[in-house]
């Protein structure tokens, strides 16, 4: 049987009752307290359950107490457990779960996920399993409030398909933030009415000449919607003024000499940009950006401006302050790469760390400037690094990654205050990444370990409780089909 310890991320406070186990039968029911809430949690739960154990598990607004009960309750009540806090009580009677928010009840119902055996996983129903639940109780809240996840859909592309089995693996690990990099040197993978061959043409090709292809405004309505039921906002980022060669080979107006690139199907970095003081980059910008805010229900933009190296410092400057007003004018708040501390932020602007070899120097003037940073240092946050010198896809700019190294270290270590961490994301770059097996082997089994720094209270931090847990995951993986990696260092259970 699974063990409350086993969670990932671990769980501010575990009480086991053992002995007290629940096990859904035939006859279970989900009850749901409030009348008519569509609460994503309540489907997605249903959904699982009735797949997963060929149940019929109806979902009533009250049920007899004699038959075996899960409870969703929400409630203001439990306004102490925070926006996405819950508490989770089983015993033989009764699963419940509540919360004081749909994110809280979606966490909750991730947990009860994990204490079932990994065959709930399946999509045809066994009959031999017996759907225990440990007894206890389980209260629970994140440490910090971003949880993200980045995918690189520009160097290669990924289809709906493979974004949403992204997102389902992102919701097992109560990661919250799902931050898709749409646009680089090598494609440009968002329709824009306004400006027809950003994706046309823009779109046409990726790295290595493997074939292109962008999300039409309904893909990604449909993936913002999937998201959404689980509980995941999807962050689009459209990067500028550097990594911007797709969108000059399509409209080479945008570029200073007015001269037409070719589409670029290579791996350098840091040689376009968009022409800074050109009125047609003004208002390229402003359609952009306001077509892309009108599809985004989600709070933030990200506009890139990273390795800017073909643009002058002063007009890097005046170019994030202005594509930065522009975020802000279209109700959206404006994330870029730390580099743009180098520009004066307005209140409200997040800065997002990555780079290692600048030694921390661009967190600090974000963080000194007032602004929030999130975390993704790229040793260890960036999963398209190697886990070691004999893997063959990835990449080693900035050394290797190991299972270790992802979970072990903390988002207080790099000078930035903590009230200022908004929190972390594990970033996944696709230079050598082309199908959802090569993404899958390198988030899998590093990407829960950032989960859980992002997650977890610190209080829980212990590499070796964590890589028992962490060996007990791959059996649910094993029946979900993830290609995860059998690193060295983990001791994975045979078979
Ligand atoms: C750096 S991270 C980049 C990307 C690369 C990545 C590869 C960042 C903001 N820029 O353009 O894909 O390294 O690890």
């Amino acid at each position: 049987m699974v063990s409350l310890s086993d969670i990932i991320p671990a769980p501010v406070s575990i009480r086991p009752h053992p002995g007290d186990d629940f096990v859904i039968l035939a006859s279970s029911v989900i009850v749901v307290s409030v009348a008519g809430a569509e609460q994503p949690a309540v489907a997605w739960l249903a959904g699982l359950l009735r797949r997963g154990t060929g149940y019929a598990i109806p979902i009533v607004p009250a049920a007899d107490s004699s038959l075996p009960i899960i409870t969703f309750a929400l409630s203001v009540a439990e306004a102490s457990l925070g926006e996405e806090g819950y508490r989770l009580t089983v015993s033989s009677a009764e699963v419940r779960i509540q919360a004081s928010t749909d994110a809280g009840l979606f966490h909750g119902a991730q947990t009860l996920r994990q204490l079932l055996p990994p065959e709930i996983e399946t999509d045809d129903s066994q009959g031999n399993v017996r759907w225990v639940v440990p007894g206890g109780e389980i209260t629970d809240h994140p440490r910090y409030r971003w949880r993200g996840a980045m995918l690189d859909v520009a160097r290669h592309f990924f289809s709906v398909a493979d974004v949403k089995r992204y997102i389902d693996l992102l919701a097992l690990y109560k990661c919250n933030m799902l931050h898709l990099h749409l646009t680089d040197d090598q494609g440009w993978r968002i329709a824009i009415e306004s400006w027809p061959l950003l994706a046309s043409v823009g779109g046409s090709t990726a790295v290595d000449g493997d074939p292109g292809g962008y999300y039409s405004a309904a893909d990604y309505r449909d993936i913002v919607a999937y998201a959404a039921s689980r509980c995941i906002s999807i962050v689009p980022e459209i990067d500028a003024p550097g990594h911007v060669n797709a969108a000059l080979a399509a409209y080479p107006e945008l570029s200073c000499a007015g001269t037409h690139p070719s589409l670029y199907t290579g791996i350098e970095v840091g040689f376009s940009t968009l022409c800074p003081d050109k009125p047609i980059t003004e208002r390229f910008l402003d359609e952009v950006i306001g077509e892309l805010a009108a599809l985004t229900p989600g709070d933030y933009i990200h506009i890139g401006g990273d390795e800017a190296r073909s643009t002058q410092p002063a007009d890097y400057i005046d170019f994030v302050q202005k594509l930065t007003t522009i975020v802000t004018a279209h109700g959206k708040i404006p994330i870029g790469w730390a580099e743009i501390s180098k520009a004066p932020l307005s209140a409200g602007v997040v800065a997002q760390y990555w780079d290692v070899n600048d030694g921390g120097r661009s967190a600090h003037s974000a963080a000194a400037q007032g602004v929030d940073v999130i975390l993704s240092p790229a040793n260890p946050c960036y999963l398209d690094l190697k886990y070691d010198a004999a893997t063959q896809l990835g990449l080693s700019w900035a050394g290797t990654v190991s299972v270790r190294a992802a979970y072990d270290w903390d988002p207080g270590g790099y000078g930035v205050p903590e009230h200022q961490i908004l929190g972390v994301e594990a970033a996944l770059w696709t230079e050598t990444l082309r199908t959802v097996a090569d993404v899958e082997y390198m988030a899998f089994p590093r990407l829960p370990g950032i989960a859980e720094v992002g997650w977890s209270p610190k209080s829980t931090h212990s590499w070796p409780a964590y890589r028992q847990r962490l060996a007990a995951q791959a059996s649910r993986w094993v029946v979900m089909g993830v290609n995860f990696h059998r690193a060295a260092g983990v001791e994975w259970a045979k078979g």
